[in-house]
């Protein structure tokens, strides 16, 4: 949802979105029709894909699904096309990645499709952290973007775990220091820190100033960040949530993927707003598959 709500104004700074639209709050046409998603949700359907039929992590199944999914007008970022295409070609699904930029990309690829892995593994972090890791190398080698996924992860399984009946609320703070303890990296836990103090602190900050701490790129460690904060910061409402990510700025289809993945294991299928639901794409991997993908995971996970 949050990937098709950014879509049109992927690349186009916060002031620029301001002037021009005042504030996005429902789909709208851009490079694809209204409501399409791109290549972020292309990879997620493609990732709980592979998990269902596999029942768990296969890499050799789950770069296949990519590849059979794969859609060039989606949008993909440079490196994953490349990977994609040399693992086609017979490179080693497990070694392709690793060859990229000199180490690696950093860029947010593995965490923006990772939401599938937070769902399924919410209640066994070890198992989540290791299979995010694992899913991340099939095309983001560099630490700095398989940490960025495992943190999505993370922190997609901390809010499905969190019973918005039973507390009422969410605990900001221990959610906040619980990624902390998750993070190994100066540059996420600098980041971290940061969001902690914007949530916890007197609110006298700007949104340019956050997006000059934390970041709207597209690459990891300057996206993650920002979905996580945008989550905790309107955590009270998943149309808000999303909103506020998308008129950040940057990459904006990522950003708000995220952010959604995260506000969407909080308050569950209900919090979506209807209008948005009838605007998604509802092609043969569109809204209906997405939704029998849910279930599917669920029942994987109760079986
Ligand atoms: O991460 P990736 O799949 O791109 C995802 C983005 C999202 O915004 C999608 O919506 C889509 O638009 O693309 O693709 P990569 O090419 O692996 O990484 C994205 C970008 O990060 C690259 O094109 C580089 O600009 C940058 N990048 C790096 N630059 C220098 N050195 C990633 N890793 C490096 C690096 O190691
Ligand atoms: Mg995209
Ligand atoms: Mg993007």
């Amino acid at each position: 949802m949050g990937d098709a709500l950014g879509m049109p104004v992927e690349g186009m700074p916060h002031n620029e979105i301001e002037q021009v639209y005042g504030s996005i709050k429902n789909m709208m046409d851009g490079w694809l029709p209204k409501g399409s998603y791109t290549d972020d949700t292309q990879l997620m359907i493609g990732l709980a894909e592979s998990l269902i039929e596999c029942r768990g992590f296969s890499g050799a199944h789950m770069s296949r699904q990519f590849i059979s999914n794969f859609e060039p007008h989606r949008g993909y970022g440079p490196g994953t096309i490349r990977v994609l295409n040399n693992v086609k070609e017979g490179q080693g699904w497990h070694e392709a990645a690793s060859h990229l930029y000199g180490g690696g990309s950093y860029g947010n690829g593995a965490a923006m499709r990772i939401a599938p892995v937070g769902i399924l593994y919410y209640d066994q972090p070890e198992k989540l952290k290791q299979v995010a890791e694992v899913t991340s190398r099939i095309t983001h080698a560099h630490p700095l973007g398989v940490e960025g996924a495992v943190l999505q992860a993370t922190a997609v399984g901390l809010a499905a775990n969190v019973d918005l009946i039973e507390s009422g609320t969410l605990n900001k703070i221990d959610f906040i220091e619980q990624l902390i303890a998750v993070s190994t990296l100066d540059e996420y836990q600098t980041k971290l820190d940061m969001i902690k103090s914007f949530i916890t602190g007197p609110k006298n900050h700007t949104n340019n100033d956050i997006i000059s701490a934390l970041g709207v790129g597209v690459q990891a460690h300057k996206s993650v960040p920002m979905a996580i904060y945008c989550f905790l910061e309107k955590c009270g409402s998943y149309r808000d949530a999303v909103c506020y990510a998308v008129n950040m700025g940057g990459d904006t289809d990522t950003i708000g993927a995220m952010t959604g993945a995260l506000a969407g294991a909080l308050h569950g299928v209900r919090g979506i707003p209807e209008e948005w639901l009838e605007d998604l794409e509802n092609s043969q991997k569109g809204r209906d598959h997405i939704m029998k993908l849910g279930e599917d995971l669920y029942d994987l996970h109760i079986n």
